[in-house]
């Protein structure tokens, strides 16, 4: 399906942020990415994207803490909840 009609991406942030993001993120319209813009809260994200598509995003590794929860979710509206997983860092 097209980016309109269904689209995902990926946001990384520490999880006790998440929730907070998405709720924010949930009004800001596919232009914006579903997330507020200039979020401090958001480590990376990508584009919102549609089916049959491809994206990235890079960030620095060495900025994440071993000792913190990390999780990466979508923030289209809807899907944050079932579309999320934890990212661990170890050092
Ligand atoms: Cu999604």
């Amino acid at each position: 399906m097209s980016k309109e009609g269904l689209g995902h991406n990926w946001v990384l942030a520490k999880t006790a942020d998440v929730n907070a993001i998405a709720q924010d993120g949930g009004t800001q319209g596919l232009e914006n990415d579903f997330l507020k813009q200039d979020d401090d809260r958001v480590i990376a994200h990508t584009p919102i994207i549609g089916g049959g598509e491809n994206t990235s995003t890079t960030f620095n590794t060495s900025a994440l803490d071993a000792k913190e929860n990390y999780t990466f979710f979508c923030s289209f509206p809807g899907h944050t909840f079932m579309m999320r997983g934890t990212l661990k860092v170890e050092n």
